[in-house]
């Protein structure tokens, strides 16, 4: 088998089976700019250590799979100047056998993140089914992965770039929770609304762990997937939001840009025409969706314990 490479903050967490959080890569090397991609990986991690949670950050440096990353690691995936590559499922094998850097999205970690037998993943937002699909057949490979990877990921729920209605229908197809915390409506990752109802709600960290231990322990395998609506203060207006992306999706048609660049040039797109604001939101909802993680992890933890 392959050898995951553990920091010692990590390592001791699993040895004595404390709740630890995983966080994702791709968002540092292509979903944030420089220098606040370093900041805020850096500030996930603390935020759920001062939840009483253990961080592990995961991605490939040098063809070597980490979970829990040094400061080096952060600067390396962090650097504009470094190459490092996206990392859904189908490219884990090449990124190992090139030795090369690779940045997990949220399919890749959770794959990791369930190996190591990590329960809960915090992320900003998932992939999905996207705009137009019918005919382009973009469809994120993290809904497959959770469909069937025994991981509970929390986000600001998929962003409106995506076809919202079509992708809640393929997580309804394929068996996959969909949980709104505190929200009956599904979050839209920039906005709290989205018009979609339909989600399981629950107000509390417990009920959340009640019902993943639930359905593991039946065991009813796949993924759960917890929708947190990101906070009044730091929302975009929809209508805006919705016209930057129609602009981001027409320069993707006009620039030919396909496959797993769509999503990193639309998020830098909608950062350059908000002035920013966009990334400021990023950042205050993934802070959210790691409190929240390390509250579930807890108590997922604990549930598992009494088995
Ligand atoms: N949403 C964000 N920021 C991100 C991503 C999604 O707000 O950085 C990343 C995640 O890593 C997600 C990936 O797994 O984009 C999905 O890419 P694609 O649509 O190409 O599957
Ligand atoms: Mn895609």
């Amino acid at each position: 088998m392959t050898k995951m490479n553990c920091s010692q903050e990590v390592l001791h967490a699993i040895q004595k089976n404390k709740p630890i959080v995983a966080l994702e890569s791709t968002i540092i090397s292509h979903g944030l700019p420089f220098p606040e991609n370093y900041d805020t990986a850096a500030a996930l991690e603390t935020q759920i250590r001062e939840q009483g949670a253990v961080p592990a950050t995961i991605a490939i440096i040098n063809g070597q799979i980490k979970v829990g990353l040094e400061k080096e690691d952060l600067k390396i995936l962090s650097d504009p100047a470094s190459k490092v590559e996206k990392i859904s499922r189908r490219d884990i094998p090449l990124i190992l056998q090139t030795k090369g850097h690779g940045a997990t999205t949220v399919a890749a970690t959770m794959i990791i993140a369930a190996k190591m037998g990590i329960k809960v993943f915090a992320t900003g937002g998932i992939g999905g089914v996207h705009q137009g699909a019918e005919t382009s057949f973009d469809i994120s490979a993290d809904l497959q992965e959770l469909v069937k990877t025994n991981v509970c990921v929390v986000c600001a729920g998929p962003k409106a770039i995506l076809d919202l209605k079509l992708t809640m229908e393929y997580l309804e197809t394929n068996g996959v929770p969909v949980i709104g915390y505190q929200t009956k409506e599904l979050p839209a990752f920039w906005s709290r609304t989205s018009g979609i109802y339909g989600i399981q709600t629950f107000q509390t960290a417990k009920e959340i762990a009640a019902f993943i231990h639930i359905k593991w322990q039946f065991p009813l395998d796949g993924g759960v997937l917890v929708t947190n609506p990101i906070s009044i203060s730091e929302e975009l207006p929809e209508k805006q939001v919705k016209h930057w992306i129609k602009e981001a999706l027409q320069k993707t048609k006009s620039k030919n840009i396909i496959g797993k660049e769509i999503t990193p040039f639309v998020l830098d797109y909608i950062n350059t025409a908000s002035q920013g604001k966009s990334v400021n939101s990023n950042i205050s909802l993934v802070k959210n969706n790691a409190k929240l993680a390390s509250e579930i992890a807890i108590e997922v933890y604990k549930k598992f314990k009494d088995v």
